[in-house]
């Protein structure tokens, strides 16, 4: 398999450090990313490279390659011994027995694979691993954007949506782990089929892949508008055109957020947040979307519900995931405390 590193970020200079790190992986639909991470959130060396199409173990064969990688690295850094590696996930996650029970086609085949035990058992550091977007959350509410709120919902637009909440200061796992699957909330019983097997999503309407499949349908049924490849069309192409003020990309992207403004709403009546921090790779390049999104969900819903929410930008960026990711091993290996606040369980 071809291995194609697209980044490598490297600090100088932090020989003989004194602070706890640990390795954090972020698996997306599109990208895997793996650091060493200071428990201060510090990325000290990070490796980007894109999601095996071709099924898990060739995705298992990739984290094997990065740990590796990083391992060698934390050791010509001179780092202290690792303190575990963590790992965030698309996906649905059991956190308690470290198992992807199951994951939408965004990563083909990621299904019943028990991840934690594998990991553990290929490198002999204690693992842990969840839902991509809580750990997320884990970021944004020890480090970031959340620091100092109790009741949060996060949502990520990206190759799809993810969704987090902490509730009374604790993250939302659930039964076994698959809470807040907020992408996959129905807007429209009647709307465009979800790659969940769902109808209406969010994701459908609103993530990367959501808008480029809408656009993608509207020039099938349209073929006057566009003389290119209308397969290759990424959502990246639907912003670009908007911006030249195009009509047709103009008005898919007001129903996407118009979706996500209804979604946003359903998501507050339930769980009554005090914030909501917004991040994924749509947002980093696009955060106007925040303010228009707030606006419309003011005017819509319970006023009383939807009148009290801040909206936040998730403060790490692309790197939420890799930091909340390591921020697992802080967390559960050293009981970190936040005020008020305990993730585990
Ligand atoms: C999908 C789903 C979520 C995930 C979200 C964001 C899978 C494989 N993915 O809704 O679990 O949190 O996408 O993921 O089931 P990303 O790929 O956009 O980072
Ligand atoms: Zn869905």
């Amino acid at each position: 398999m071809d291995r194609k590193v697209l980044v490598i970020k490297r600090l100088k200079g932090c020989g003989r450090m004194k602070r706890d790190v640990s390795i954090g992986i972020d698996i997306g639909g599109t990208k895997i990313v793996a650091g060493l991470v200071t428990v201060e959130g510090e990325v000290l060396y990070k490796q980007i490279v894109p999601t095996a199409t071709e099924g898990k173990e060739q995705i298992i064969f990739q984290l094997q390659q990065m740990i590796n990688d990083l391992l060698k690295e934390a050791h010509k850094l001179r780092l202290p011994t690792l303190k575990g590696i963590g790992i965030g996930t698309a996906g649905q996650i059991d956190f308690k027995n470290g198992i992807v029970r199951s994951g939408t086609s965004n990563i083909k085949d990621w299904n019943d694979i028990p991840l934690k035990h594998e990991i553990q058992r290929l490198f002999g550091f204690p693992t842990w691993i969840d839902n991509d977007v809580n750990v997320v959350a884990l970021a944004e509410s020890y480090l970031g954007a959340a620091k100092g709120y109790n009741n949060v919902v996060f949502l990520t637009l990206g190759t799809g949506i993810g969704g987090a909440v902490i509730q009374e200061g604790k993250l939302l796992h659930g039964e076994w782990g698959g809470a807040a699957e907020l992408g996959h909330m129905s807007v429209d019983r009647n709307g465009p089929a979800c790659n969940c097997g769902y109808k209406g999503c969010l994701e459908a309407y609103a993530s990367g892949t959501g808008i480029a499949n809408q656009m993608k349908r509207m020039l099938r049924k349209n073929p006057e508008l566009y003389d290119g490849q209308i397969e290759n069309i990424t959502a990246r192409d639907v912003f670009q055109w908007a911006s030249e003020g195009k009509q047709f990309a103009k008005s898919l992207l007001d129903k996407a957020i118009d979706a996500l403004a209804y979604g946003t709403v359903n998501i507050i009546h339930a769980f009554n947040p005090s914030l909501l921090v917004i991040g994924g790779g749509i947002i980093d390049q696009h955060s106007w979307i925040i303010t228009d999104l707030q606006n419309r969900v003011r005017s819509l819903g319970i006023s009383s519900l939807v009148q009290s929410v801040s909206f936040k930008k998730a403060a790490f960026g692309d790197e939420a995931g890799v930091i909340g990711a390591a921020y697992q091993s802080f967390l559960y290996s050293q009981n970190v405390q936040k005020e008020g606040a305990s993730n585990e369980g």
